[in-house]
């Protein structure tokens, strides 16, 4: 049997699950999205992956047409429906179609589309030897132009940082504020360890608020590894002990370079492998 994707209630084969050439998710970057992951059949913190979708939809004045209840049923009929354990899951609400023209309000159809597949996973090497990134020239949306809070449609900022990184030879590269400090990767967010302490960038640097980051922000307070929320620089990067990145699909990754230099020893280090094996159990908790 071929996928099943859920659009608007309704599940569809793969081959067959489309939307409108009008939709202004397709023709504006005009929606949201989430993605998520699945273990054993469990959904890794379903409840605050709805509520930053109903944030990011509230931001930009779209109406999810369902109730976060009704959402997080139709997430788990879609895993089951698809019989998947581990699975990668990929929400996305669009402003739907309409005509042609940026006004939101001649759409009235948003399109609700549960996608649930196997996950791509990085290479088991990256998590034995660490990442090499790169600092992206590009640098992360300005707060005052669409808040990097919002996990909007509209990822083309990230993409252009992406491609940066691909074209060094780096699956992930860092992305500065408007301002030069250091905000996060272009799919993850950022941690360092410095002198024992860790760190990463505040929710005000202009970052996605990662679902990841706030359970390794946890982790490391139940395990007694002093903690903060500050501002940091590239500098801070490259004096930095230990350094890795958190996200949904990556989970804990470790980094040991950036622009060609080491980071610390230029080894994967304690705390992070700490981190690591800890996030790994919270997952399957
Ligand atoms: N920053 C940005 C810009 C992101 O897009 C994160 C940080 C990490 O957030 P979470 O909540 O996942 O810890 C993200 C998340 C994908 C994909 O398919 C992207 C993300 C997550 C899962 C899948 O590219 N980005």
């Amino acid at each position: 049997m071929s996928l099943q994707i859920y659009i608007n209630g309704t599940f569809y084969d793969k081959e067959n699950a489309k939307i409108s050439v009008y939709d202004h998710g397709l023709l504006y970057g005009d929606g949201v999205f989430e993605g998520m992951r699945s273990y054993s059949g469990k959904v890794f913190r379903l409840r605050e992956h709805m509520d930053r979708l109903y944030e990011s939809a509230r931001s930009i004045c779209l109406q999810i047409p369902i109730s976060k209840e009704q959402m997080e049923a139709d997430v788990m009929a879609t895993l089951e429906r698809n019989q998947l354990h581990d699975a990668y899951i990929r929400l996305v609400v669009t402003r739907g179609s309409g005509s042609l023209g940026l006004d939101p309000n001649r759409t009235a159809d948003p399109q609700v589309i549960i996608i649930a597949d196997h996950i791509a996973l990085y290479p088991a090497e990256f998590y034995e030897s660490g990442l090499k990134i790169i600092t992206a020239a590009t640098i992360r949306n300005h707060p005052a132009a669409l808040s990097p809070r919002v996990k909007s449609l509209n990822y083309l900022n990230n993409i252009m940082a992406k491609i940066e990184g691909l074209q060094a030879g780096c699956v992930e590269a860092l992305m500065l504020n408007h301002k030069g400090e250091v905000a996060e990767c272009t799919g993850d967010n950022i941690f360092i360890v410095k002198r024992g302490h860790l760190q990463t960038p505040p929710k005000d640097a202009g970052i996605l608020e990662g679902i990841t980051r706030n359970a390794v922000l946890e982790l490391a307070r139940t395990l007694n590894i002093p903690v903060s929320e500050v501002t940091l620089t590239r500098h801070d990067i490259l004096v930095a002990d230990e350094c890795f990145l958190t996200g949904s699909a990556a989970e804990v990754i470790p980094v040991i370079a950036i622009d060609g230099r080491s980071i610390g020893s230029g080894h994967v280090g304690p705390v992070t492998k700490q981190l690591m094996t800890e996030f790994k159990a919270m997952v399957h908790r």
